[in-house]
């Protein structure tokens, strides 16, 4: 039987999907305007993931070091018993949630731990760098309709990668190109980018501010600045102050990007029609990965391009903003003050804490793998005394828990699910079985919220949709049917240049931060990107035998040294793991790409060596501003 659902997994695109559930394999909706027949290789497979071998299917709790099978009844009531006695307590709960799956019911955890006032984390590790920077220039986070990019006449990407993490992005593109729409990518290299572009620039990592503050030195030269737009944007004066007080030679250094092609950027802006911007989430992952992005939509707008058809600066919508939360309705208060601590830093802060943290529940997010100081944080977990995580594979952090508890995953649980990629909401129905005894994480805390001796309750599942879709216009029984239904947003984003802000006007950034100078002995940046056919650390474990691979340029210092023959190690002042390094010439030479999302019992784990950093914006982790250096022994 073919059946329609959706990926609900933490992915922009959210796709419309097509389940044979006979054959067990997923195809793209043809009907959806976003999808278009097209799934990406992580989901195609997904089943493949689902039917491992290697998955839990029953609660397993951890005793003197070896995890054996529990059943949920006891299993449950242990987590009830151990959240009594912390009730009065809160602080001394820790709930991580990441956003490893996204809908209506993926609130409940956040919902439940919300109505024990229990602690919880802050910032981001994904992308809040670039909205803190968006919505500091505009008021808001929103962007033209992506099926408005076929109105581009140019389009400018700074950093996506079509052929990876934005392919339905891709998919537009190529279409807005067959109707001849030319399109330029800005890109530190080592992505699939180049079946998409008419004109590739290689950008240092983490530097795109000076390239967008390069181009718009250019606009505020000749004198072709357009009054109107400047009246549509309220610091002018500050702005224009700053760029002048910049030297072009200076700017094109610090992003090493020679003058000729700072002035075909500017051409590509200036010239007649509509040019959309695209960033990427890649450009805010560093130090100054905030202003980064204040700069790229200075430039979008300056040039006169936001507010109107085909053009646009597209970073995100918010994933939720078709769908209220229904956390209101437990029959809880929800209390004023939770503690909070930073997720990208983590590890100090569960040293640091106090009272300690004595009971941990983590969902959505394999945390010991995917934050900074991955060795910092499974000893962090280590330390407290009770970590239950809702997990279905024994990675870096079900083997840092105390009990796992086998979720029911995309496919085999009942979702509505927004996008943080296009407007539409979709229905991501349970197509087959639930294996074993894994159980939809609503249904488990549910069920443990009613031990507890003060229960919490949640609403029940169909006012749980209503809840969510009632301010949206969207109907639940057109989401229902057809598996997807659109929110109702305008196509083009801040219509006439009128913005969210207080005065409705652009706010410019109103500083220029320099390169933060680098330690001389891990002269390389490591750029941990994601893979095409996996989602984040959700790799099976036959695919991670074998020492890891990185990519540098032919043009980078240490491959005139490295001795290929020889053992060769990636180390910074962290710690070290042994690589295998292969070249590609189109990475930019102080580059060192790794894909993310191996794991540290296989040696495949970036994050071991990665230290905590934040972005100046939106207390997000600057995970590319990491200095490497490679190294024989
Ligand atoms: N070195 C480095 N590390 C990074 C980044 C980087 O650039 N460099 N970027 C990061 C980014 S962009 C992100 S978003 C984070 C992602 O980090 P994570 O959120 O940890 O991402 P995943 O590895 O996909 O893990 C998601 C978890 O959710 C669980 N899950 C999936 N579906 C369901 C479900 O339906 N129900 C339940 N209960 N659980 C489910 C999976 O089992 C999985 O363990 O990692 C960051 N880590
Ligand atoms: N297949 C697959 N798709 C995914 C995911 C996945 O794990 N697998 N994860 C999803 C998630 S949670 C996220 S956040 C997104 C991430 O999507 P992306 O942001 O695309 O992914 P990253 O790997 O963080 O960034 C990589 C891109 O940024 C570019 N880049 C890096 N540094 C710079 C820079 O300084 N300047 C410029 N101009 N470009 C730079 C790289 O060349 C690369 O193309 O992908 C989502 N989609
Ligand atoms: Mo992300």
């Amino acid at each position: 039987m073919k059946v329609i659902s959706a990926c609900t997994q933490n992915c922009p695109d959210a796709c419309s999907c097509i389940v044979d559930t006979e054959k067990r394999t997923v195809s793209g909706n043809p009907e959806h305007p976003i999808t278009r027949g097209v799934v990406c290789g992580k989901v195609k497979n997904f089943f493949q993931h689902l039917d491992s071998e290697e998955r839990i299917t029953q609660p397993m709790q951890k005793k003197d070091g070896v995890f054996a099978p529990i059943g949920w009844d006891e299993a449950l009531d242990l987590c009830a018993e151990k959240l009594d006695a912390l009730r009065k307590t809160p602080e001394k709960i820790l709930h991580i949630h990441g956003h490893g799956y996204r809908g209506v019911f993926a609130q409940a955890s956040t919902a439940f731990f919300e109505a024990l006032g229990s602690g919880k984390t802050k910032g981001s590790i994904c992308d809040n760098a670039g909205i803190e920077a968006m919505i500091s220039c505009c008021g808001s986070l929103t962007a033209n309709d992506p099926e408005d990019l076929l109105n581009a006449r140019r389009i400018v990407n700074w950093g996506r990668d079509f052929s990876r993490s934005s392919i339905h992005t891709g998919l537009i593109v190529k279409e807005a190109r067959k109707r001849g729409t030319e399109v330029l990518t800005i890109t530190v290299g080592n992505d699939g980018n180049a079946a998409f572009s008419d004109e590739t620039i290689t950008i240092k990592p983490g530097t795109d501010r000076f390239l967008a503050a390069a181009v718009i030195k250019l606009y505020v030269e000749s004198g072709l600045l357009d009054s109107g737009v400047i009246g549509r944007t309220s610091n002018w004066h500050v702005f224009r102050g700053l760029v002048e007080s910049l030297s072009l030679e200076e700017l094109c250094a610090a992003c090493e990007v020679p003058v000729e092609d700072v002035e075909m950027l500017f051409d590509w802006y200036e010239q007649p029609g509509a040019v959309a911007t695209l960033v990427g989430w890649g450009m805010q992952r560093y130090v100054n990965g905030g202003e980064n992005v204040q700069f790229v939509a200075s430039l979008g707008m300056l040039s006169g391009h936001m507010g109107r058809k085909g053009g646009g600066v597209y970073y995100s919508f918010s994933s939720g903003r078709n769908l209220k939360k229904w956390q209101a309705e437990t029959d809880l208060p929800v209390p004023a003050e939770r503690r909070e601590m930073l997720l990208f830093d983590l590890p100090a802060e569960l040293r640091k804490v106090d009272p300690a943290v004595e009971f941990v529940f983590i969902d959505g997010i394999n945390v010991v793998n995917q934050i900074p100081d991955s060795l910092g944080m499974a000893a962090g977990l280590e330390r407290a005394p009770f970590v239950v995580c809702m997990e279905g594979f024994m990675n870096d952090t079900a083997l840092a828990s105390d009990l796992v508890l086998p979720p029911a995953y995309l496919f085999e649980r009942d979702e509505v699910a927004g996008s943080w990629l296009h407007n539409f909401v979709q229905y991501s129905r349970q197509t087959v079985e639930t294996p074993g005894q894994c159980r939809d994480i609503y249904d488990v805390l549910a069920d443990m919220g009613a031990r507890l001796e003060s229960p919490v309750r949640f609403p029940n599942r169909g006012r749980c949709i209503s809840i969510a879709v009632e301010d949206s216009g969207i109907s639940p029984e057109e989401l229902s049917e057809k598996g997807y239904a659109r929110g109702h947003w305008p196509m083009v984003a801040y219509e006439g240049m009128r913005f969210d802000t207080l005065d409705r006007k652009f706010l410019f950034p109103e500083n220029l931060s320099p390169e933060p100078a680098r330690d001389p002995d891990y002269p390389l940046l490591l750029l941990s990107l994601v893979q095409g056919r996996h989602m984040q650390s959700q790799v099976p474990e036959t695919e991670q035998r074998g020492i890891p691979t990185v990519w540098i340029s032919r043009k980078s210092p240490a491959w005139t040294f490295l001795d290929m023959e020889r053992d060769i190690y990636l180390a910074s002042p962290l710690g070290s793991m042994q690589v295998r390094v292969e070249s590609d010439d189109t990475l930019h030479p102080a580059a060192v790409v790794m894909r993310r999302g191996g794991w540290t019992k296989f040696g495949q784990n970036p994050n071991v060596i990665i230290q905590p950093r934040s972005t100046d914006m939106g207390d997000t982790a600057a995970y590319y501003s990491q200095g490497v250096r490679l190294e024989n022994r």
